[in-house]
């Protein structure tokens, strides 16, 4: 070989170790690498969970499905959550808007159905009240009726959202919601039967109707829904 062939050869050799090798991630294939290389992390399939700080909690599985027009599949793309009625300035959102504009909170919550089952979840959602201080509701309005993509409906006091903290859940056990249990937001009405707990959440009404009464709450159930009286009313 000629001298000058070394050379060159030599050269791409120190080229080859001071610069490829370090960008080429240590022999690290793919992105399947931790937090800090340059490729980042990458998520892993998520894991329901069953139990959260030593509460035992049920499973996603462990719902009887009877929705009134059965599992409502809900397109992320076009889904828009509208909050509309007695309020200043109405609102339109996206799911990314809707899950990255607002505080995230974590409660554990037993949703109890009529029919006599019940089921302990690990809720993740956003404070409904959140929702609400962006739209300013106008001081007569007294009421929040929720309207979902199966036609459903229902409502709670607007006091009761606010001083229950209430949220709409996007999680369950660390899943995001399953179609047949809600996606993309569920509501997780605590110390109400399973009836308040709209699943589908398309809009959020505010309006001075003390009277309405939802799906279930015209057919003669509670619209009070107090989990500690009867749902049938009297
Ligand atoms: N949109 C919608 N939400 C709904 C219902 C429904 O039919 N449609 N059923 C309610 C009832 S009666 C219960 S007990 C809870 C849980 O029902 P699931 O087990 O069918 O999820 O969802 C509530 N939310
Ligand atoms: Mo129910």
């Amino acid at each position: 070989m000629k001298k000058g062939t070394v050379t060159v050869f030599m050269i791409f050799l120190v080229v080859f170790a001071v610069i490829l090798i370090p960008i080429s991630g240590c022999g690290l294939v793919g992105n399947r690498s931790v937090d800090g290389n340059i490729n980042g992390t990458e998520e892993l399939e998520p894991v329901e969970i069953s139990e959260y700080e030593g509460t035992k909690l049920g499973s996603v599985n462990d719902f009887k499905e009877n929705s009134i027009n059965g599992p409502q599949q809900v397109d992320v793309e076009t889904y828009q959550l509208k909050i509309t009625g007695l309020v200043e300035n109405p609102k339109n959102y996206t799911y990314d808007e809707v899950i990255s504009k607002n505080q995230h909170y974590k409660k554990v919550v037993r949703l109890d159905c009529v029919e006599g089952w019940s089921v302990t979840i690990l809720w993740e959602g956003l404070l409904v009240k959140d929702l609400l201080a962006e739209v300013n509701p106008l001081p007569n309005s007294k009421v929040v009726i929720f309207h979902a993509y199966d036609g459903y409906t229902t409502s709670l006091p607007i006091d009761y959202i606010m001083n229950k903290n209430i949220i709409m859940a996007y999680k369950m056990n660390e899943l995001t919601l399953p179609p047949e249990r809600g996606f993309p937001f569920q509501l997780v009405a605590e110390s109400k039967w399973g009836y308040k707990w709209i699943k589908w959440i398309a809009e959020i009404e505010l309006s001075d109707d003390v009277n309405y009464r939802g799906f279930w709450e015209s057919r003669g159930y509670s619209n009070s829904a107090d989990l500690d009286k009867s749902f049938t009313e009297r």
